[in-house]
């Protein structure tokens, strides 16, 4: 084994950091690493696995030497066997031939939607709340349950860019004593789609066109919009998308929905209606839409290496999880909303969210492969307690997800590759099937028999069944079509623009204005703003202005102004600052002991310190030596949240970090001849630009502006 050493944290100057292999190639055999502290690999609880297979990660990593994939030991892997050292290659080379086949194979199918992402583990702790309307076992008070979550966005293809406008998916696997629980939601609350048999149109539509296959995680685009302004249900998720929501900060930073109405059960056989929501604790921030193109081309893996790094940092993020609760009527109606359309949300004020559990992540992935792309979600995956409803389009998510995951998974069996396994005990008597490493025994998978005792057994709802509840089905005729309450497709976007601070606002009408200007039909964008005005005829008249057209009237009538909703803006709030990234730009000639105190001082408070210079390595003052975290070479605005000039380097590329930061609403904070700076760029007076007699006072007024997220007087 090589001596473990603690190495410097990448992130935090200064401070130790997680342990990394050693960079040159040991002379002696030596046992794998094992897994970094923030990683470990989902438990095995199959019946049949843990005897077999040993501890999950080690399966084909175990010993000191090299073997092929049937355990005998290599001493080359460098040279085909040749006959000769000018060859030709000998087909009886089974190491090459082995290795070639196995690499051939390593890509699987994408998934069709949500292809790109990122995932972690972590753990969810009920708070009892949910016990009077609930008898998920998962949901009593205290009870602790391991979780992954993925995130993802919708239209890209798995190695696209993360800041992209769209929506993003936000699903977790609740590993539950009961068996496993998924709710597979997304950020934005409402769907383009109420019934499932749409879902194709959809994601024909806002994919690349078929024929250049262009643009790439983008919605655009002729044909996006193209649907978008025929199916006007889908006015108020695009209304969504073209909003900051469309482009989070982080995925630390995002709200989760279940969208659907689900339906739960409690011990007294008692039934309610209910929306899941997820709350982050840092609360819900956004790019603006120039950081989010610069961050697409300097850093496509924003959101994903966001996510590892602040884990890896300890900066855990969690979320509450919340329910708003509606009685169980045959209407399915709350307040004039159907509860069953998936285009609508219900508004906090008339149905508040009560906190139900906190989720944590504190631990990456060991491996993406394994774990991120391979898990499988399923709206079906439910446990005694919780159910479905009639939502035609949840109803067609029942059926596609297993269809889906069959063919990109390979085969029946991906239930058994370890991050989907249950942490329940199986015991199904499903057989064979490709990629079957189960070893069962018996010889009677079917009921009724006698060879194996009759086993298993049905169990029923006092021994924790999952039995459907059995709802009342009116007399009804066969027929394709929606109910009336389906037909308004604007009073909740109505809702939704109203209920934004005007800055939000603008943004909407920027991000409209973009998106139609990217459009080369006519139509479509005349078209789309007869859309825009049935929302808002200001919004509808500034694109117009923007796009070079006459701004149309609504075609439906507006009812009553509504009743903004203050839980959908995203501004006026405080928020914890804890992983967010502070910039200080310095050289030799800067303040280096305020800049070395500055940087401890924050690996304390969970900010993330660090240091832009002129070149890498240290800066060496007197006794003071501070690490170099970023070069002016490699430091780009986007990397951080608020930005501190402890000197003044000569050095046009920190002008641009500077406009940069300006322009998107960052804090910024000088002393020193950092001072001089600001005054050279102009900005010293600016609101957000602070300056002081020394580092800690500037940083101070600094994180203060930080809990605001923006400076938003300057957006
Ligand atoms: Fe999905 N969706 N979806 N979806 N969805 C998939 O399943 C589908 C919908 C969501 O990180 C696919 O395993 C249909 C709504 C997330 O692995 C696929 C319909 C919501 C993820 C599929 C919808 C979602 C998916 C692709 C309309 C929010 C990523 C790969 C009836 C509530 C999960 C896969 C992950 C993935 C089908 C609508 C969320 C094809 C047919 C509404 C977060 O099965």
């Amino acid at each position: 084994m090589p001596k473990k050493k603690p190495t410097k944290n990448p992130q935090i100057p200064g401070v130790p950091g997680p342990v990394t292999p050693p960079l040159e190639e040991p002379a002696e055999p030596s046992a794998p690493l094992p897994p970094k502290d923030d990683q470990r690999a989902p438990q095995l609880r199959t019946a049949t696995a843990a005897a077999v297979e040993g501890p999950p990660s080690a399966r084909s990593q175990q010993g000191e030497y090299l073997t092929t994939a049937q355990g005998a030991r290599l001493y080359d892997t460098d040279h085909s066997l040749k006959a000769g050292e000018h060859g030709p290659t000998l087909l009886q080379d089974h190491h090459l031939r082995e290795k070639i086949t196995h690499f051939d194979h390593e890509r699987i199918p994408e998934r069709v939607v949500h292809a790109r992402g990122a995932g972690a583990h972590g753990v969810f702790r009920a708070f009892g709340a949910a016990e009077k309307v609930t008898k998920a076992g998962f949901l009593r008070g205290g009870v602790e349950t391991p979780v992954f979550v993925r995130f993802s966005t919708v239209l890209g293809s798995r190695g696209s860019a993360d800041a992209v406008r769209d929506t993003r998916g936000f699903a977790t696997k609740f590993y539950t004593a009961e068996g496993t629980f998924d709710l597979v939601g997304n950020n934005i609350p409402v769907f383009f789609i109420q019934d499932g048999i749409k879902f194709p149109d959809i994601i024909h539509a806002a994919k690349p066109h078929p024929d250049r296959e262009i643009p790439q995680a983008q919605s655009a685009h002729d044909t996006f919009w193209d649907f978008v302004s025929l199916h006007t249900e889908a006015t108020a998720h695009t209304l969504w998308n073209m909003s900051d929501r469309g482009i989070p900060r982080s995925y630390r930073m995002m709200e989760g929905f279940g969208v659907h109405t689900f339906r739960l059960l409690n011990d007294d056989g008692e039934t309610s209606l209910v929306k899941f929501h997820w709350k982050p604790r840092l609360g819900v921030h956004s790019v603006v839409w120039e950081e989010a193109q610069l961050i697409n081309g300097f850093d496509p893996d924003f959101h994903r290496r966001d996510l590892a790094d602040a884990i890896e940092a300890g900066a855990y993020p969690e979320w509450e999880l919340g329910i708003q609760i509606f009685p169980d009527t045959p209407e399915q109606m709350f307040e004039g909303i159907d509860l069953l359309d998936p285009t609508k949300f219900v508004p906090e004020e008339l149905a508040p969210v009560q906190p139900i559990g906190v989720m944590t992540l504190n631990a990456n992935p060991t491996n993406f492969f394994a774990e991120t792309e391979q898990i499988a979600f399923h709206p079906g995956h439910l446990v005694p307690g919780i159910d479905v409803t009639d939502d035609p389009l949840l109803q067609a998510r029942l059926f596609s997800y297993l269809d889906t995951q069959i063919s990109r998974l390979g085969g029946p069996n991906f239930g058994q590759i370890p991050i989907n396994r249950p942490h329940a005990p199986v015991n199904d008597m499903f057989r064979d099937g490709m990629h079957q490493s189960a070893v069962h025994s018996g010889v009677a998978p079917y009921k009724p028999n006698s060879l194996d005792g009759g086993c298993p057994f049905m169990a029923g709802a006092e021994v924790g069944a999952f039995v459907e509840v059995p709802v009342a089905l009116e007399a009804a005729t066969k027929l394709r079509g929606a109910p009336a309450t389906f037909d308004d497709h604007y009073s909740q976007a109505r809702l939704f623009y109203s209920s934004l601070t005007v800055i939000e606002q603008d943004h909407v009408a920027q991000a409209y204005t973009f998106e139609l200007g990217k459009c080369y039909e006519q139509t479509i964008k005349e078209r789309a703003l007869g859309v825009i005005a049935n929302i808002d005829p200001d919004l509808c008249a500034k694109v117009a202005a923007g796009l070079g057209l006459p701004a149309p009237k609504p075609s439906v009538p507006f009812d009553d102004a509504p009743m903004p909703s203050s839980a959908l803006s995203q501004i006026g709030a405080q928020w914890p600052v804890t992983g967010r990234v502070i910039g200080i730009v310095a050289d030799e000639n800067s303040d280096l002991p305020a800049v070395e105190a500055i940087v401890s001082g924050l690996a304390e408070s969970g900010i993330v310190p660090l240091v832009i210079a002129p070149h890498g390595g240290t800066l060496v003052s007197g006794s003071v030596t501070v690490p170099v975290s970023r070069t002016f070479d490699t430091a780009r605005s986007i990397e951080f949240d608020a930005l501190l000039l402890a000197g003044a380097p000569a050095d046009p590329r920190v002008n641009i970090l500077l406009s940069e930061m300006f322009r998107h609403g960052k804090a910024i904070g000088g002393w020193n001849d950092g001072i001089t700076l600001l005054g050279n760029a102009g900005i010293a007076d600016s609101d957000g630009v602070v300056t002081g007699e020394d580092g800690p006072s500037v940083l101070e007024q600094v994180v203060t502006l930080l809990a605001s997220h923006r400076v938003w007087s300057r957006l």
